[in-house]
This record gives structure tokens, sequence and C-alpha cells, in this order.
């Protein structure tokens, strides 16, 4: 089943529920306001998120003096794509190497989704380079390099155990010997709440930017869908820390609710500048706020 596909099913029991209480054409009360509160938590939208959607809504109702239950249903869509950042991750990088550091906690899908954006820009013909920053767990560097393989992208890495730092320094180095396009930087999944770990990526940012200021021109933060509201927490350590500049959702093949989507980027204003819906190398889209909340919510029957 696509993406939007169980987008629709998980939502559809909310829909379901609003107009048997209601009908889509009658006139609201509290009743449509407790059940639309009642499916947005449940779709993971998170109990304050789900709040402010509802009074900005009874808001918009009053304003636009809206007076049936769908009208009502349709204002709440347009106020939640209004409020998602839908920037793109950018196709032209003047600046040369524009850098992507890619950061989370572990098994979120950040080696994958590497593999997956550097297939997506050696296809529009852009040179790739991949950095094996993840020098922590067995195996990392090797995953790296298969992507870099798969993708015909460069590779650049050292031992397993050396400084995170000097590796990150060493792709920079090697990126502007080699001209390249995009260099992209794997790094090891690290617990939010784990200080030692995060001051290392901290580290990792400073070292950068010291060798060349433009960069790193993207801090991508990759979250799990299926990890629902503690989605929200790891962003805003990572931001605090580091200053993300957008979001990857991964595993959205993996749930039926996707309300961390719009949790996330509503609480952050961060831009969600992907979307993982699978393991191949395929498997990873642009994010498009209206569609996304047309498939969750669609219309009211
Ligand atoms: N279903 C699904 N699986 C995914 C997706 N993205 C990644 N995965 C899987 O998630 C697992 C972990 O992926 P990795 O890319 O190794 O995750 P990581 O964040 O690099 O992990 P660490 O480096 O150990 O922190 C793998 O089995 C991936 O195939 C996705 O969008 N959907
Ligand atoms: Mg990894």
């Amino acid at each position: 089943m696509s993406l939007l596909a169980r987008l629709k099913t998980g939502m559809s029991k909310t829909r379901t529920q609003i107009t048997s209480i209601l009908g889509s054409e009658g006139s609201f009360n509290d009743d449509f306001f407790l059940a639309l509160e009642d499916a947005l938590i449940s779709a993971d939208i998170g109990v304050d998120l789900s709040m402010e959607i509802i009074d900005g809504l009874k808001e918009r109702i009053r304003r636009d003096k809206i007076a049936t239950v769908s009208d009502a249903y349709e204002a709440m869509k347009a106020l939640l794509v209004e409020q998602l950042h839908v920037r793109r991750l950018d196709g032209d990088f003047p600046p040369k190497p524009w850098v992507i550091l890619v950061v989370g906690v572990n098994g979120v899908g950040k080696t994958t989704t590497i593999g997956k954006i550097a297939h997506e820009l050696r296809e529009k013909g852009k040179s790739v380079m991949l950095g094996a920053v993840d020098t922590f767990r067995a195996g990392a560097i090797e995953q790296l390099r298969i992507w870099a393989e798969r993708t015909g992208s460069d590779f650049v890495a050292q031992h397993p155990g050396a400084d995170a730092a000097s590796v990150a320094f060493d792709a920079m180095v090697a990126a502007r010997a080699r001209n390249v396009d995009v260099l992209i930087l794997d790094t090891a999944g690290r617990l939010h709440n784990k200080i030692n770990l995060m001051n290392e990526i901290e580290k990792i940012v400073r070292v950068i930017r010291r060798n060349t200021p433009h960069a790193p021109n993207e801090i991508l933060l990759v979250v799990d869908a299926t990890t629902g509201q503690n989605a929200i927490k790891q962003a805003a350590v990572f931001n605090e820390v580091l200053g993300i500049t957008g979001l990857v959702i991964t595993k959205l093949d993996g749930t039926a609710k996707g309300g961390v989507a719009l949790a996330l980027a509503k609480t952050y204003r961060l831009p969600i500048k992907k979307i993982g819906i699978g393991e191949s190398i395929d498997d990873l889209q642009d994010f498009d706020a209206p569609t996304y909340i047309e498939a969750m919510f669609g219309y009211l029957t």
C-alpha cells in the first residue's frame, strides 16, 4: 500500500467517528471539537499541538463565520498546511562543496537516507562524496562504503575508532581537492541525553566551520516516525545544541499515524526536507504538505 493510502486508512476511523457524531452537513458543537481533538492526539500530533490547532480552528470559525462541519473540517486542514514549512532540499549548490551533516539517535536511518540522497543527487548529475564520520559503530564504515559504491560517490574514511572530527576535517579537504558538488557526512547514532556524545557532535561542527566557514550548509536531523512523540524531544535537544536546518522523517511506511511530521514541523518551525518510506534506494520522497494533510484527513463523507 502506498504511503498516502496508508495515511488515509490510518485516519479513516477519525473521519467516520466525526461524521457519525454530527453528519458532514450539520452544525457543530463541543462534541465536534472533542472528536477532532481525540483524532489529532491519536494520530501522534501531541496533546499541546492538538489543543493549539483546535483553538486556532475556533478562532477561524468565528472570523470566517463558518457554519457547517465539513467547512470547519476543511478550515482545519488549511490551517495545518499553512503552518508547515515545506522548503525542499536544495538542488543547486553554489559554494562547493555543499556540505550536509546528518545527525540523529541510533538506528533511525541516517546511513540509509544518505545513500538515498546520494542516489538522487547522482541521478541529477551531481558529484557526491560520502564521509564516514561514524567511527564508533562496528560496521558503520563498511555500510557507508557500500552506499558510495552503489551510487558512484567518492568515499572518505579512516580506521574504526578514529577521532570523528578528524575524519570530518579530512573529508572537507578531500572534497575541495576533488571539487565535488556535495559532501555528505554520516555521523554515529547518539542518544540526545548523552552529554559527551552531544559534545562530540558539537566539536565536529566546529571543526567543519573552521575549515570552511559556509559549512555545514545543512544539518539534517533524521527521526523515525514510528517513535512518535519521543521524536519531539530528540529534535528539541539536537536543535538546541547544533541548530538543525531541516528534518528527514523515516519509516513512514511503518506507521499509519504520521502526525509526528506535523508536530515536528510546527513545534520547531523546521522544514521537512525528505521523507523515508522504505528500505530501498528509491524510497525517499519530497514532503508535500497539502498532499500529506489531504491523505491524513481526507474529506468528511
Ligand atoms: N522501513 C523502513 N526502514 C528504514 C527506512 N530508513 C531506514 N530503514 C532501516 O532502518 C535500519 C537502520 O538504518 P541505518 O541507516 O543503518 O540507521 P542509522 O541511523 O544509520 O543507524 P546507526 O548508524 O546505527 O545509528 C536499517 O535496517 C534500514 O534499512 C525507511 O524509511 N523505512
Ligand atoms: Mg549509520
